[in-house]
């Protein structure tokens, strides 16, 4: 792998850009993470209370390593700075013996998204975990089941294989690569 990434890389972090800019005004705020965090609630479940202030906390987190791609730090993430960096991200990936835990700019959001995914906490995700999420991101949920067949051991994601594919959809350009059923968690 060089350091040029493809047409597909540049339209899946574009991809990516529009889920996280909710209320479309074409740029990443601290607003668009209010409105996720309300929608994100409801996958929770009013009642549990514990749960949804976990929610609030992971929230916030998200939002703070989201908007280290804010390279003038005018409060806004453009589409230009979201790409430079994760573009930048991806080239340190490729690098020989990269470890992508030490990547500062990575580390603290893989944790957070794992985190939201596995909803009951017990270290893994599981079918249902998953598929629901997709569906939340609005993937169809046969294909959202599939692509857990595919990248999980039998019915549990584990926290490591996890990890694994969500830094693999960040580096990979291949259109084929099966971190790309990621789309939805980064
Ligand atoms: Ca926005
Ligand atoms: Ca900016």
């Amino acid at each position: 792998m060089s350091n040029e990434l493809n047409e597909f890389w540049s339209e899946k972090m574009k991809r990516l850009f529009y889920l996280y800019d909710i209320d479309k005004d074409g740029q990443i705020t601290p607003a668009d993470f209010e409105i996720l965090a309300d929608k994100l609630s409801t996958l929770v479940g009013q009642g549990d209370d514990k749960r949804r202030e976990e929610y609030a906390t992971a929230r916030k987190a998200l939002c703070q390593e989201i908007m280290r791609a804010d390279a003038n730090q005018d409060g806004k993430v453009t589409l230009e700075e979201w790409l430079d960096f994760h573009r930048q991200l991806a080239i340190e990936l490729r690098k020989p013996g990269a470890n992508p835990e030490l990547l500062p700019q990575l580390t603290q959001r893989i944790n957070t998204t794992f985190n939201m995914l596995d909803l009951n906490h017990d270290g893994h995700i599981a079918r249902d975990e998953w598929v629901k999420t997709c569906q939340f991101f609005g993937v169809d949920k046969d294909l959202a089941d599939n692509s857990f067949t595919q990248i999980a051991k039998g019915d549990h994601l584990e926290e490591a294989t996890a990890k694994k594919m969500f830094f693999d959809y960040i580096k990979t350009d291949d259109p084929n690569h099966i971190s790309n059923c990621c789309l939805c968690f980064l």
